[in-house]
């Protein structure tokens, strides 16, 4: 099968689950062709014959003060779907993607050729970008045009059918972990050298987008540190570091927290931390988190989204509600005060991510795709 697959390149959930997706399915034999505005950053350093990567170059007519890119995706796409004789496309992130595919859809119909496309939702796609009520008549038509609709988690499908107009089933495939390479792996010396006097290692990963809440995770490890010798791994880059190094500053905490900038073996950063930070605002899945308690990391994060479908409240840690920064940091110090509650919070976090095994939601794509191949032949 030939699937062309669309996504954000940059870092972010959804161009890392897709790239994982499309990296998984080339090493089944399947044929994949990545397109996007330059290459996604997890496809750097892979040769596989099944992989191929097409470049969305940008215009840079004069005319167009913003350059128009759903009509240059999907031009894009009607070229590759012709050129390289593509079974399927699957986009990620339903703005713009999702209108470009139905756009290139439409397009080869009028050259007798049919191809499906399977939109699969990632979160601010619907809850933050799909809420600015500009974008709700695309989104929805997006979403019930396409020939196949997932969801990262039963939330975000939930959310979907209640803010937007769409009458089309969604089926839930969450995200998934590569165990082989998110794993605890013994880094004893770099523990070391973090945390010389054996202090708690506390750790958040994000983009340092506002709904990340990175004030919050400086304000529950200042409390955390009143009660337990601990030290802080900010790790990632985005518009709210500034605000987050000026709070710590101001907070007196500089000494105890680490701002460790974008990292790539970020599972050789977790496997010396003791507790993951995630207090989002919005969260449809926390691929962080997930990537985390494979690595051993228990969990204390917000309540939002589906978080709670990932971080089991009182077994892989402890989901709070939004802001309540108090009950959070007191979360985090029943973990991390006893040595052998956290052992047992540490397993419970592995067993868990274990449940989300690349090798168990992989063939639920493959099956999905069958069934949405199966479904077109009857167009
Ligand atoms: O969280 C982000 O800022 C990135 C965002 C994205 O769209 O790339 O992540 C979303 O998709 C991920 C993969 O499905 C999910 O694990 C994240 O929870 C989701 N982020 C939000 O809902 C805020």
């Amino acid at each position: 099968m030939k699937i062309g697959i669309v996504c954000y390149p940059t870092y972010g959930g959804s161009g890392v689950v897709a790239t994982e997706l499309g990296k998984g399915l080339a090493q089944k034999g399947y044929e994949i062709h990545f397109i996007s505005y330059s290459q996604p950053f997890r496809l750097d350093n892979v040769f596989n014959e099944n992989l191929f990567y097409h470049d969305v170059s940008i215009s840079d007519y004069p005319l167009f003060e913003h350059s128009p890119y759903t009509l240059i995706l999907a031009s894009k796409l009607v070229d590759v779907v012709l050129h390289h004789q593509l079974d399927l496309l699957h986009v990620h992130y339903a703005i713009p993607h999702a209108t470009a595919a139905h756009l290139a859809q439409q397009i080869l119909l009028t050259k007798g050729i049919f191809i499906p496309f399977i939109t699969t939702l990632h979160g601010t796609d619907i809850t933050l970008v799909g809420k600015e009520e500009i974008f709700e008549p695309i989104v929805s038509f997006a979403i019930n045009n396409s020939n196949g609709v997932t969801a990262v988690s039963e939330a975000l499908k939930q959310e979907t059918y209640r803010y937007f107009n769409v009458s089309k089933d969604i089926a839930v495939i969450p995200n998934f972990i590569d165990l082989s390479r998110f794993s605890h792996k013994p880094k004893s010396h770099f523990k070391k050298a973090i945390a010389p006097e054996n202090e708690r290692i506390v750790i958040h990963i994000s983009n340092f987008r506002p709904l990340k809440r990175v004030d919050n995770v400086i304000k529950v490890f200042a409390q955390i540190i009143e009660k337990i010798p601990a030290k802080l791994l900010m790790v990632g880059d985005g518009p709210e570091r500034n605000n987050a190094e000026k709070l710590a500053r101001d907070l007196c905490l500089t000494d105890h927290i680490r701002f460790l900038g974008k990292q790539d073996a970020v599972e050789e950063i977790l496997s010396v931390s003791d507790l993951f930070l995630m207090p989002s605002e919005t969260e449809s899945f926390g691929l962080a988190a997930l990537e985390a308690m494979a690595c051993q990391v228990p969990v204390v994060s917000s309540n939002a989204g589906g978080l709670p479908e990932v971080n089991l409240n009182g077994i892989t840690g402890f989901t709070v509600e939004v802001e309540n920064t108090t009950e959070m940091a007191q979360k985090s110090i029943y973990i991390l005060e006893d040595e052998n509650r956290l052992a047992t919070f540490k397993a419970n976090a592995l067993t868990q991510a274990q449940r989300f095994d690349i090798q168990t939601i992989l063939p639920q794509y493959e099956q999905f795709y069958k069934q949405i191949l199966e479904n077109g032949k009857s167009i």
